[in-house]
Formats: structure tokens, sequence, C-alpha cells
């Protein structure tokens, strides 16, 4: 029987560099010849992308917070019995493009819904599973939502306003602050290869160490 796999989230406000630094994460866990899958929330099956798509749509109703809510937890329910717990059973590693961070950081933080409920969620969902090690991306908003505004349409997320993004990112670090054995803290406002050479020092000591 294969040793269980590891399981690693990448997280951050928009327009950290997630996608971007995701391209070195799998950069680093070929050279290590470590078996991985790499998918992303909301999403990662077909019916978790068709939730997905639901949650990111402009559309003319608006969206109830706890709507919302709900949606990223059903949309993650099927992605882990589908996908994350089967892979990290037969000893895969799983890299993750956001996970249930996200939800305490965007509808906790962002749309102030409480935290203790979404632990509930989180429990009735996941049982024990929590991810390994959670990298998270972190930088000032203003250049975030600069970076992401030039890629052009924006999703109904990225059409809040930046007190909205503000509060995401203060949720984002409480969530690391309080848990310093699994979070990293990346400064990604830094140049693209200052990031990569963050993330190789913590990858680096995570193959050797496991932290
Ligand atoms: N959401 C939620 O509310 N609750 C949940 O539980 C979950 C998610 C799981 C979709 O996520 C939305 O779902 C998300 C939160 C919500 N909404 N928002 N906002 P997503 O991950 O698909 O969406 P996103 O945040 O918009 O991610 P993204 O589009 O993938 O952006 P990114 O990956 O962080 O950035 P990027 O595409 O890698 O980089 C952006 C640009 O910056 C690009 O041109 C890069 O070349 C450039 N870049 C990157 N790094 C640098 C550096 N270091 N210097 C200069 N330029 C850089």
């Amino acid at each position: 029987m294969s040793a269980k796999g590891r399981f690693i989230t990448v997280e951050g406000g928009e327009g950290v560099g997630k996608s971007t630094n995701i391209e070195h994460l799998r950069m680093l866990l070929r050279a290590q010849q470590i078996g991985f899958v790499e998918t992303r929330e909301p999403g990662g099956t077909p019916l978790a992308e068709e939730i997905r798509a639901l949650l990111l749509v402009e559309r003319d109703e608006s969206v109830s917070s706890d709507c919302e809510l709900l949606l990223m937890f059903a949309a993650r329910a099927q992605h882990l019995a589908q996908l994350i717990n089967p892979a990290l059973e037969r000893g895969d590693w799983v890299l993750c493009d956001r996970f249930t961070d996200a939800t305490f950081a965007y509808q906790g933080g962002g749309r102030n819904l409480d935290w203790d409920r979404i632990a509930k969620l989180e429990r009735l969902v996941q049982g024990d599973l929590r991810p390994d090690l959670t990298l998270l991306l972190d930088v000032p908003v203003d250049i975030g939502m600069a970076r992401a505004r030039q890629r052009g349409d924006l999703d109904r997320f990225e059409r809040e306003q930046l007190d909205f993004f503000e509060r995401v990112r203060r949720a984002y670090l409480a969530r690391a602050e309080a848990d310093p054995e699994r979070f990293r803290i990346i400064d990604a406002a830094q140049s693209l290869q200052q990031v990569q050479q963050q993330i190789s020092q913590v990858m680096q000591d995570f193959f050797s160490h496991g932290s």
C-alpha cells in the first residue's frame, strides 16, 4: 500500500499570481519525480466546474451570501469525493488552486459571514482533511487588482470594490497567523523571479522535512 499523498493549496486575493506560480510549483514537483494531480476550486470535476460557472457568471438576480457559501461547499464535496480523496489515497500529491481558506476569506471576510458557520460546513464536508501546506501569495490589494484588470473581462467576484478585497486580504492574513504550521506567506508584490525564489525555498524545506 502506498503512503498517503500530500495536499498543497495555493491561496491569495485577486491577481496575486496563483496561476503563474502554480506553473513553477508544477516544475518543482516534477523535478522531485512526485506523482501529482493539479486542480482548482471551485471546480476540478465536470459537475464542480458547472457549479463554478454558476458562481462566476454575472447575473441580474442578486446572489445571497448563503447560496454562494453552500454552492462553494457543494462543489467542494464533489471535488473531494471524485478527485482529491482518491488521489491522496493512492499516494498522489494534490496541488490545488484555492480551497477552504478561500471560503473563509471571500465568504467570511468579503461577505461578512460568520466563521463559525463556515467551520461547521468545513467539518461536515471535509471531516478531518486539511491541506498539509498552504502557500498564501500576498500583495497589497491595489497591485493585485491592477494586475487582474489587465486580463480583460471581469467575473462576478472581480467586479467587487476595493473594500471587499481589503477584507479578503485581512481574512487570509488572519488565517495564516492562526495556523503558522500550515501556512507560508509569500511576498508576491516582488518580481516574479523573487517570488519564485521564495516558493522554491519553501518547497525545498517541505520536501526535506515535510514542513
Ligand atoms: N472563491 C470564493 O469566493 N470562495 C471559495 O471558496 C473559492 C473561490 C474556492 C474564482 O477563483 C473566484 O472564486 C475567486 C474567488 C472565488 N474570485 N476572485 N477574485 P480564481 O482563482 O479562478 O480567480 P482569480 O483570483 O481571479 O485567480 P486568477 O484569475 O487565476 O488570478 P491569479 O492566478 O492570482 O493571477 P495570475 O493570472 O497568475 O496573474 C495575474 C497577472 O499578474 C498576470 O498577467 C501575470 O502575468 C501577472 N503577474 C503575476 N505575478 C507577477 C509578479 N510577481 N509581478 C508582476 N506581474 C505578475
